[in-house]
């Protein structure tokens, strides 16, 4: 038979070839385009075609191909349907499909933690709106306009000219139950806030806190020094804690909160840069233009704030070591705190 015959004859056998199962689509494609099939041998047949006739056959050639190859597809296609119907349709002792449990976020983890040792010690949970305005989330904090301090925490601002921001702390909720509720107030606002940092393993441009505050006649920084000593002991075990004076324009006198390394027992390791103490966040006495700001007289009382990232807490009580990783949602990290 000459090539172009046979090359017919294949052509007619692929059309009228029925492959009605993957196993016969699999035969079929051995038969014809398989590394041995019949295919080969047209192509081989090519370079003995006379010049003038060669582009005919070269494009019956193509045409084998392309059909043979589109005739498998359609009926792998075919059979693959044809299986899930019946599996799914018929078969009702198949094994059912498993399904991953999902787990709890650790920054949800640390935070119900936190408020549940707080709530121990008598707080109460408040929120309020992550979208602020001016007054709640500076001015009445003690930072008017033009003050320099609020260049502290560089502010997202969602319209200025229409005073819409997003919070930069959770202190603008307390501000907001401070301005509806009278004394004693003792409350925890934990909740996401906002800044304009450069996110690095260290910053976020969006983080959570937890921000406590307790106004009642008398209260004094030993009140707020055995609460914080209390929550390092239930949150790390950790049995020392001390202050360091710092500055923050909503309280005085203000400072930075260390707890004694809980890794180490103070002796020095890679978490406490060999310094026995770690920090965990920042607090003092509410200054009384806060109290007056908010419709409370600081003359008949007085209060303690603090505050603390949770991402941080989280970070210690874990060893992690990127602030990104909370952000990242993945499975691999995730997994861990099932
Ligand atoms: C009112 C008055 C005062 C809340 C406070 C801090 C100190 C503080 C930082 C810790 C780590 C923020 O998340 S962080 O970056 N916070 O240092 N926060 S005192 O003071 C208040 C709050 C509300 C009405």
């Amino acid at each position: 038979m000459n090539p172009f015959d046979q090359a017919q004859t294949m052509l007619q056998e692929i059309q009228e070839a029925n492959l009605s199962s993957s196993e016969s689509a699999e035969e079929f494609r051995i038969k014809f385009i398989g590394s041995k099939g019949s295919l080969k041998s047209l192509f081989a047949a090519i370079k003995d075609i006379p010049n003038e006739r060669k582009k005919e056959f070269g494009q019956l050639v193509n045409q084998i191909k392309q059909e043979a190859e589109a005739k498998i597809t359609a009926a792998k296609k075919n059979a693959s349907g044809a299986n899930k119907n019946k599996a799914s349709d018929n078969d009702l002792t198949a094994p059912g499909v498993p399904y991953e449990m999902g787990t709890r976020h650790p920054l949800s983890l640390v935070k119900n933690e936190m408020i549940e040792i707080f709530k121990r010690l008598g707080f109460v949970v408040e929120d309020g709106p992550e979208i602020e305005d001016d007054w709640h989330n500076f001015t009445a904090l003690n930072l008017p306009e033009n003050h320099p301090a609020r260049d502290m925490q560089d502010t997202f601002y969602i319209d200025y000219e229409a005073n819409k921001l997003l919070r930069t702390h959770t202190s603008s909720a307390q501000i907001r139950v401070m301005e509806k509720q009278k004394p004693p107030i003792r409350i925890i606002t934990p909740g996401r806030v906002y800044r304009n940092e450069t996110i690095s393993a260290r910053a976020h441009c969006t983080f959570h806190q937890v921000e406590g505050l307790y106004i009642d006649k008398d209260v004094s920084f030993a009140d707020l020094k055995q609460t914080l000593y209390y929550f390092a002991k239930e949150m790390f075990n950790s049995d020392n804690i001390r202050m360091r004076p710092s500055y923050f324009p909503f309280t005085e006198p203000s400072a930075e909160i260390d707890i004694s390394c809980f890794i180490c027992d103070s002796k020095g390791c890679a978490v406490c840069k060999h310094s026995g103490w770690v920090e965990i966040g920042g607090c003092g006495m509410v200054d009384p233009a806060v109290l007056t700001n908010a419709g409370i007289d600081p003359e008949e009382y007085s209060g303690f704030a603090f505050g603390m990232g949770i991402e941080r807490v989280a970070m210690l009580k874990y060893g992690i070591n990127d602030i990104r990783l909370f952000f990242e949602n993945d499975k691999r990290f995730l997994e861990q705190f099932s």
